[in-house]
């Protein structure tokens, strides 16, 4: 909505060479309340003049020496980027109206002046003007909220698919790529290894540190993994002390090996808590690989679960590899074999 006040406050310019037709405009306009009125009688100083004011409505006298008033609208449509030319043309000549209107003008005038007719047409242009700028305006408001909105979005959606407590990947997502890089394997007749990790005697650094001493030990354990993996490798917090890494295209040898390193690593971790270095940290791991041991999701993060599972029995910090299972159709991509 556009006020009565909103349309009296436009900037308003006015443009004759002849000084009494100025003196009577302004005077016209200043009665009808408008309080922002500037004019010229040199054409040639229009434009810099709107440039710098970016009037709400210019005058324009069409008839005058030097630089006419179709000179001068040209000269604003180049300034204008959008073409609108906030212009009411002055003439006393019937046949200019037309081509006033056609050279970009929104309205005209005629001489002699008629107090009523000149303020209803300023009034009228000086209100689509400042609607057309209040649409303007919102519309590039609405996009900036949208832009943030759409920022937001991708926040959001990052920190979803992340575990507030060690930043890793979570469960969902991790389940959700792992069926991705699955379905391009199978395709591709690639390999994808993966190591279910379990910290073993946890629950004694908690009783023993607390549960924030625990917390540290988690965060520690989490960015060594990262550190050891590579980028397209997903490594995710499965739950609790359960720690779970896909790695698209290794196979159950290439994954048993960085297993190895994984338990080496952690074995010779330290870790600051309460100023007491914590040195004896160990995990167990359990190893399985698409195709050897499941094609589908479920299956292989069944059999790496078995694998741990043997893996604590047979004494912890160790890793252990899942049994071979036969993959109705899946070929070895390595030697062949079912
Ligand atoms: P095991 O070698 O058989 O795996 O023994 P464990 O003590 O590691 O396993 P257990 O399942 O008995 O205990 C796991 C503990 O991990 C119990 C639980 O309170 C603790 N835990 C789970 N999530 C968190 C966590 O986010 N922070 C901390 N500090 N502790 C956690
Ligand atoms: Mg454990």
């Amino acid at each position: 909505m556009v006020s009565a006040a909103d349309i009296l406050r436009a900037k308003i310019l006015v443009v004759d060479d002849k000084e009494a037709n100025v003196r009577l405009l302004e005077g016209m306009l200043r009665v009808a309340g408008y309080v922002s009125v500037e004019s010229t009688m040199d054409p040639a100083a229009v434009h810099e003049m709107y440039r710098q004011n970016r009037y709400g409505l210019i005058l324009l006298d069409l008839q005058m020496p030097g630089m006419d008033g179709f000179q001068v609208m040209d000269g604003l449509k180049e300034i204008e980027g959008d073409g609108y030319l906030p212009v009411i043309a002055i003439t006393a000549q019937p046949a200019h109206k037309l081509r006033a209107l056609r050279a970009g003008a929104k309205d005209f005038v005629g001489k002699p002046f008629d107090m009523a007719e000149l303020c209803a047409r300023v009034h009228n242009i000086v209100e689509v003007r400042l609607l057309h700028q209040q649409a303007k305006d919102s519309q590039r408001m609405l996009e900036e909220t949208v832009r943030e909105l759409e920022g937001s979005r991708q926040e959001l959606k990052a920190e979803a698919a992340r575990d507030p407590l060690t930043g890793l990947f979570n469960r969902r997502y991790m389940e959700a790529t792992f069926e991705r890089d699955l379905h391009r394997a199978v395709r591709e007749g690639s390999t994808i290894g993966i190591i279910m990790l379990d910290v073993d005697h946890f629950k004694q650094f908690n009783d023993t540190f607390g549960h924030d001493g625990g917390d540290t030990i988690l965060k520690e354990l989490s960015a060594l993994l990262l550190a050891r993996t590579r980028e397209e490798d997903i490594v995710c917090r499965y739950g609790g002390e359960e720690f779970l890494i896909v790695l698209p295209g290794a196979s159950l040898d290439d994954t048993r090996g960085r297993a190895e390193g994984l338990l080496a690593a952690i074995r010779s971790m330290a870790v600051s808590l309460h100023g007491r270095e914590v040195k004896s940290n160990s995990a167990s791991i359990g190893v399985a690989a698409y195709p050897k041991n499941g094609d589908t999701v479920g299956s292989l993060i069944r059999a790496a679960d078995e694998a741990l599972y043997q893996a604590k029995t047979h004494g912890r910090d160790c890793a252990r590899v899942a049994a071979a299972q036969a993959v109705p159709g899946v070929r070895n991509p390595q030697d062949g074999s079912r």
